[in-house]
């Protein structure tokens, strides 16, 4: 039985690869609520588009800049940062409508709504850099709540 260790390898190799990690790896930034639903009426009023927001989180020990970043839905509305330094454990919140951007919350300027309300839902997307590689994404469905938490 001479080719036996390099089945143990070939074996261990196809476990390797077929096997998913135990837990996914916590991102850098993560997506850590969307209040897709803001209270009452959406009559796109100021105060309405403000109550529907996401909230990103530094999960690291390094302060992160953020600029150029995106956050965008699942139909391609888009965000995009300008310079803000998200500080180590701290969370930014952008907010649907308009106002000034703030220590730790930004405005994406919208006059309407971003995120879909339940039960169609919707999926929450944040994108570094000019590659715009994946860092996270959120996703909703059919729920009682007015709000997700990822
Ligand atoms: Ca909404």
């Amino acid at each position: 039985m001479r080719p036996a260790p390099l089945l143990v390898s070939a074996t261990l190799a196809s476990f390797a690869v077929l096997s998913p990690p135990a837990y996914a790896a916590t991102p850098a930034v993560q997506i850590v609520k969307v209040y897709y639903d803001s209270p009452g009426k959406d009559t796109r009023s100021s105060s309405s588009l403000n109550a529907e927001y996401a909230s990103l989180k530094n999960t690291t020990g390094k302060a992160i800049q953020l600029e150029r970043w995106i956050l965008r839905d699942a139909s391609g509305h888009k965000y995009r940062f300008g310079s803000f330094l998200l500080k180590p454990g701290k969370t930014v919140t952008v907010r649907t409508g308009s106002g000034n951007d703030g220590p730790s919350t930004v405005y994406w300027g919208s006059g309407n709504y971003v995120w879909n309300n339940s039960p169609g839902g919707d999926t929450a997307g944040i994108y570094r850099g000019s590659d715009l590689k994946k860092i996270d994404t959120c996703s909703w469905g059919r729920s009682s709540k007015a709000y997700t938490t990822c």
